[in-house]
C-alpha cells in the first residue's frame, strides 16, 4: 500500500471508530478563568497567595510562559479560541453586552463542532459572553436560539455575558434557569425600563459600589451594567456562582465518564464583581480579588478531584489557562487596589487586561496529560487560537484551509515534545502587537498612554515601537529607532497576515 493511501486509511478509521477503539484519546478539560493574571499563580511566582491546585496541576504537567490569550479582553478572545480566527478580522467581536446575538453563525466549525464530530460528548459551563439569539437578541422568555448548541456543545450551563452584565440569570441549553413565566425578563441596554432603583439613584441599596461605570440596576446589592426587570425567581447569588458553574462541571464529567469527552469549563472568577463565597472570604490579605483567586484555584481542585475520583486523570488532556490578562480595578469598590500590597497580578509583565504590553496577552497556560505530555516548563510561543488545530491533529480530524486559518498545529510543542511554538503571533488590544521570536512591534495607536479608570498602562503610541523580550520581558526600552530593518520587516509580516487573511506558518 503506497504510503498516501495508507495515511487516508488511518485518518479515515480514526475519524470512525467508535470512542472505545481508541484508548490513547484523551478526554480534554479546558478550564478558562475570567481575567487571571499571569503573576497571580504561585507556580508563575505569586509569594502573597498560594494557588495548591493549580501548582498541583503544573508540577504534574507542562508550564509555558509564552502561552497567550488571543486579545487582551473576554470576547475577542473567545472568539478566537472557539473559532480558531483572530477576532480583529471580524467586526462585532468586541466586548459584548449582555443582549447581544450569537456573534459565530452556526454551522460553521469550532473547537466544539470539531470535536463533535471527532465523536467527543461536548459542554461547556460558565462564562459564555459570544452572545445568544439570532440578530436582534435572544428571547429570555421562550426558546433561546442559536445557543452553544448549535456551534458544536451538546450541553450548555452558561451565563449570557459577564458578572457585572444583565440579564444575571444563568441559561442551560435554550431556556433561563428557574424562569417564572409569570414574570418576564426585560432587558435594556438603552434606556431604563421602569422606575426601579439603579447605582447612580439609590447607592444606599449597595453592598458593594462601583468605582467607574455599573451604575445601573441593581442585582443582590450589587449595581450592574445595563437595565433588567422581571425574572426575579431566577436571579443568581454571586456568592453562590463558583459553587453553581463547579458542581454542574463536575456533574457534566460524571455523566461522560465512560465516553470520550471535552469540557470547556469558563469560571467566572476573578472576574468583577468579585463576590466570593463566604468561605473564602478573609483567606488572603488581598481582599476580593485574591480571596476570588482563591475561589478559582478551589474550583480547579474540584474537577481535579472528580477526575482522580473516576480513575480519568492519566487519560485526560487539561488545559488551564485565561482569557486575558489581570486587572485590579474593574470598576467596583472591592478593595483590591488597596489590599494588592506586593502582589504583582501580571508577574514581571508590563500592562495587564486591554493592554498593547505582554500582560494583556500573556496568562498563566499549563497542560497536563499523564500518559503523553512531558512534565516541566516550556518557552515556545503558543496561543489559545492554537487549540483547535493542534486539537484537531490529536485526534485526527482534517481541516480545511477554508477553517480555523489563524490556528496552527501546535501539538508538539502542546505535548512537550518539542520547545519550539509559533513563528509569529498577533496579538490584539487596542492595537495590534507581532510577536517574532523574542521580538514584539506595537503598531502605532492613538489612544491612552493609561487607562485613567483600571489604571492600566495601556502601551499605546503614536511613535512605533520595537521591544526585545530576551532583555526586556518588561518592554521598558523602545528600540524601533535602533532596528529600522527589523521594524520595516516586522510591520510588512503584519501587513501581510491581514491582507491574507490567514496565519501561514
Ligand atoms: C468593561 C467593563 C469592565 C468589564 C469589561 C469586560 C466598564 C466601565 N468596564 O467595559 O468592568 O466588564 O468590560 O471584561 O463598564 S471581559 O473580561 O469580559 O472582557
Ligand atoms: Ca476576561
Amino acid at each position: 500500500m503506497n504510503h498516501l493511501l495508507f495515511t487516508i486509511l488511518m485518518i479515515t478509521v480514526f475519524a470512525v471508530a467508535p470512542a472505545w477503539a481508541q484508548p490513547t484519546r484523551p478526554n480534554i478539560v479546558l478550564i478558562y478563568a475570567d481575567d487571571l493574571g499571569y503573576g497571580d499563580l504561585s507556580c508563575y511566582g505569586a509569594r502573597a497567595l498560594r494557588t495548591p491546585n493549580m501548582d498541583r496541576l503544573a508540577k504534574a504537567g507542562l508550564r509555558f510562559t509564552d502561552g497567550h490569550a488571543p486579545a487582551a479582553t473576554c470576547t475577542p478572545s473567545r472568539y478566537a479560541l472557539l473559532s480558531g480566527e483572530y477576532a480583529w478580522r471580524k467586526e462585532g467581536t468586541g466586548i459584548l453586552p449582555g443582549d447581544a446575538a450569537l456573534i459565530i453563525e452556526p454551522g460553521r466549525l469550532t473547537l466544539a463542532s470539531m470535536l463533535r464530530k471527532a465523536g467527543y460528548a461536548t459542554g461547556v459551563v460558565g462564562k459564555w459572553h459570544l452572545g445568544l439569539g439570532p440578530k436582534g437578541g435572544p428571547n429570555w422568555n421562550g426558546d433561546i436560539k442559536p445557543n452553544p448548541n448549535d456551534i458544536g456543545f451538546g450541553y450548555s450551563f452558561i451565563m449570557a455575558a459577564t458578572g457585572d452584565r444583565v440579564p444575571t440569570v444563568y441559561v442551560e441549553n435554550n431556556r433561563v434557569v428557574g424562569l417564572d413565566p409569570a414574570d418576564p425578563i426585560k432587558v435594556s441596554y438603552g434606556k431604563p425600563l421602569d422606575n426601579s432603583p439603579t447605582g447612580q439613584r439609590n447607592p444606599e441599596l449597595l453592598k458593594m459600589h462601583p468605582s467607574h461605570g455599573h451604575d445601573q440596576t441593581i442585582v443582590n446589592g450589587i449595581s450592574r451594567i445595563g437595565y433588567m426587570s422581571g425574572g426575579t425567581a431566577a436571579l443568581w447569588k454571586d456568592e453562590e456562582m463558583a459553587d453553581v458553574f463547579t458542581n454542574k462541571a463536575v456533574s457534566f464529567i460524571e455523566q461522560h465518564s465512560k465516553e470520550s469527552f471535552f469540557l470547556y469549563f469558563a469560571t467566572h472568577d476573578p472576574h468583577v464583581p468579585r463576590v466570593p463565597h463566604p468561605r473564602f472570604v478573609g483567606k488572603t490579605t488581598m481582599g476580593a480579588r485574591g480571596d476570588a483567586i482563591m475561589q478559582t484555584d478551589w474550583s480547579v481542585g474540584e474537577i481535579l478531584a472528580a477526575l482522580d475520583r473516576l480513575k480519568l486523570t492519566s487519560n485526560t488532556l487539561v488545559i488551564l489557562t485565561s482569557d486575558n490578562g489581570a486587572v485590579v480595578d474593574d470598576g467596583y469598590k472591592d478593595e483590591a487596589v488597596a489590599k494588592l500590597g506586593n502582589h504583582k497580578p501580571s508577574g514581571p509583565l508590563r500592562g495587564g487586561k486591554y493592554s498593547n504590553f505582554e500582560g494583556g496577552t500573556r496568562v498563566p497556560f499549563i497542560v497536563r496529560w499523564p500518559r503523553q505530555v512531558r512534565r516541566g516548563v516550556s518557552g515556545a510561543l503558543i496561543s489559545q487560537v492554537d487549540l483547535l488545530a493542534s486539537l484537531s491533529a490529536l485526534t485526527a480530524q482534517r481541516l480545511t484551509p477554508a477553517e480555523a486559518f489563524d490556528s496552527q498545529n501546535m501539538l508538539s510543542a502542546l505535548l512537550g515534545k518539542s520547545p519550539i511554538g509559533r513563528k509569529h503571533l498577533v496579538e490584539q488590544a487596542s492595537a495590534l502587537s507581532l510577536r517574532q521570536g523574542t521580538w514584539k512591534y506595537i503598531e502605532p495607536s492613538g489612544g491612552p498612554k493609561v487607562n485613567q479608570n483600571t489604571n492600566t498602562e495601556m502601551g499605546n503610541d503614536p511613535a512605533e515601537q520595537l521591544y526585545n523580550l530576551a532583555t526586556d520581558l518588561g518592554e521598558t526600552r523602545n528600540v524601533a529607532a535602533k532596528h529600522p530593518e527589523r521594524v520595516k520587516q516586522m510591520k510588512a509580516l503584519l501587513q501581510k497576515i491581514k491582507q491574507t487573511g490567514r496565519s501561514e506558518s
